[in-house]
């Protein structure tokens, strides 16, 4: 197996970026491989814990105060009902559960309510995700005590074109809060959002941030954007879908033993589409009805779909870090 590299160069990425299709696609193909088995794919399940009334002002973001989504916003949901929630996806077969919160920054009082929602759904033996803001050292360490697995926290786009997407904290902050669960030693889930109106320069220097950071992150969620109305980018052009398969495989190829999520935006692209992600080396999904506020295909749409791809979702694991 060929070194990790850490030292990418943004014209390097940027050459892969403009590879013809097919030699772009073989390369990551074989990189997906030689790295994992070809035909399984990740299931992972979200829950939104927390809905809406968020202080940032994130410009694709249903969840934000600062723009008037018509989203109903709901308090931290009771540990019950976040148990049944995990079960019920455990019993459609994901293998990891994801609990989303529209926060900054968790309190530590709100924090204490999410170790305890951690240690219970790991207690149904699934792998636990949680995705609340930007995080403290010592709350990162919590967190890890509690036994998490995961923490999701992405960087979104370039550093240079992250000013136009939000203000109300800085990629330097995001930088923090991803050293903070390295450190702590969570397994990190960090990627971005394609479609913000970035360029291909910009979907190259997020990817050059995420596989230079000191460890990739063992989990890379690609979402394409969900066109929320009364968000700013409610009218953004929808990205062309062949750009978003080579994105997928440039992360494929840079990070080639991370996980790349296909993630949000599989409502709007074809079967074909996603079809030619799972060649180019994406390797995990969300799976369920439901994203955080917004929609996803059907559990029964999925499973048709990996049928007739010969795609089998892959079996609980244990953790990396335990
Ligand atoms: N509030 C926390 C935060 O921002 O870190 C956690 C939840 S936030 C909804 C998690 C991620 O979902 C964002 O960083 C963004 O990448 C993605 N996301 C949010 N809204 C989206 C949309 N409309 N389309 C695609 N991805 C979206
Ligand atoms: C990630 O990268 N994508 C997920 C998860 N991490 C938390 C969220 C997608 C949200 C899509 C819009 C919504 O449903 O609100
Ligand atoms: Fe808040 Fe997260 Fe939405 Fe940004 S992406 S507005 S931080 S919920």
């Amino acid at each position: 197996m060929s070194e990790l590299r850490h030292d990418w160069q943004a014209e390097e990425v940027e050459a892969l970026l403009a590879l013809p299709f097919n030699d772009l696609l073989f390369q990551a193909h074989q990189v997906h491989r030689a790295n994992f088995p070809t035909n399984q794919v990740q299931i992972s399940t979200l829950l939104s814990i927390k809905t809406g009334a968020c202080p940032e002002d994130c410009g694709y973001c249903s969840q934000s105060a600062k723009y008037d989504t018509s989203l109903e916003r709901e308090r931290l949901l009771p540990l019950q009902e976040v148990v049944r929630s995990a079960q019920v996806a455990k019993d459609s077969g994901a293998t990891r559960f994801c609990m989303g919160a529209a926060w900054r920054n968790p309190s530590d009082k709100n924090l204490d309510k999410v170790v305890e929602m951690v240690q219970a759904v790991k207690a149904l033996g699934m792998e636990t995700c949680v995705t609340l803001g930007m995080l403290t050292d010592g709350q990162a360490q919590r967190l890890k005590q509690a036994g998490l697995d995961y923490y999701n926290h992405n960087l979104d786009t370039s550093p240079e074109f992250y000013g136009q997407v939000i203000t109300t904290r800085t990629y330097q902050d995001r930088l923090d809060t991803l050293e903070s669960v390295r450190e702590a030693g969570i397994n990190v889930c960090a990627g971005g959002i394609l479609g913000l109106g970035e360029t291909r320069h910009d979907r190259a220097r997020l990817l050059q941030q995420l596989a230079n950071l000191r460890m990739h992150p063992e989990s890379v969620p690609i979402n394409e954007l969900v066109r929320i109305e009364g968000t700013p980018m409610a009218a953004n052009e929808k990205l062309d879908a062949l750009e978003f398969v080579r994105t997928i495989a440039v992360a494929r190829i840079m990070m080639p033993e991370s996980y790349v999520r296909l993630s949000a935006g599989r409502t709007e692209m074809s079967d074909e589409v996603q079809a030619w992600c799972f060649f180019a080396g994406a390797n995990s999904i969300f799976y369920g009805e439901r994203l955080l506020t917004t929609g996803n295909p059907g559990e029964n749409h999925d499973m048709a779909l990996f049928e007739r791809l010969g795609i089998v979702p892959e079996p609980g694991r244990a953790p990396a870090f335990v």
